[in-house]
């Protein structure tokens, strides 16, 4: 059987079951002015994946495998924006308000959109969640079984936060998850490494991990 080198163990990829799935790699989240930096965060961190993410991306366009999607963003009228989660912390700028990208993490907003390096091509799925799991409150769960997808390698950010919630929201589902190490960023790099150990534990208990130039390799 095929495998892909990983953490703990090798991964059994079955390609025609395969998909990546990219989270969250908006400007709100990686340049001054969103909602990563109104949270007090040193976004420059997340533009240095972006490399590594597009040849990610690449490499699946290149071997005719799906590309997913997806985006924090809620609404214009926020009916989809609870407020406990509105009201979290203390930043500059909450959720709906207006920045000098637009209004923060709001649908359509130029702040909210993917970063232009990492822009979906035509055909490729766009998931809108309004949650930080991409399942809670999506069609994500319908598209992939509808697309026979069962093993999810993961792209994006932040680590801790959208990343390890969706892997986790899709392990419990039956996905077999794989993270690619280096396509994956935190503002805090102890909580990327925590969420990494955490991720393999236990005979990976939530999925695997796997260097980004490993992945590319097998699916050449
Ligand atoms: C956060 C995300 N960190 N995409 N969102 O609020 O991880």
């Amino acid at each position: 059987m095929a495998a892909i080198k990983a953490e703990p163990f090798a991964f059994p990829v079955k390609y025609d079951q395969l998909a990546l799935i990219v989270i969250d790699m908006q400007r709100d989240f990686a340049e001054p002015g969103g909602f990563g930096a109104s949270l007090g965060n040193d976004v420059s961190r997340i533009g240095r994946i972006v490399p590594d993410v597009r040849r990610l991306i690449q490499g699946f366009r290149y071997a005719g495998l799906p590309v997913i999607h997806t985006m924090e963003c809620h609404r214009p009228d926020l009916s989809d924006l609870p407020p406990a989660k509105r009201n979290r912390g203390n930043p500059v700028l909450r959720i709906g308000d207006e920045g000098p990208m637009g209004r923060i993490l709001i649908r359509g907003e130029p702040g909210t959109a993917i970063l232009p390096e990492l822009a979906p091509i035509n055909g490729e799925v766009i998931i809108e969640k309004p949650g930080k799991g991409a399942f809670y409150a999506t069609g994500l769960g319908e598209i992939l079984q509808q697309k026979g997808i069962k093993q999810l390698v993961f792209a994006g950010v932040t680590t801790e936060v959208c990343v390890q919630t969706t892997m986790r929201e899709a392990n419990d589902r039956g996905y077999e998850c794989l993270l690619a190490e280096e396509a994956t960023e935190s503002y805090f790099p102890e909580f990327k490494a925590a969420t990494i150990a955490m991720i393999r534990a236990q005979g990976a208990i939530v999925g695997w991990t796997a260097h980004v130039d490993d992945i590319l390799e097998s699916i050449a």
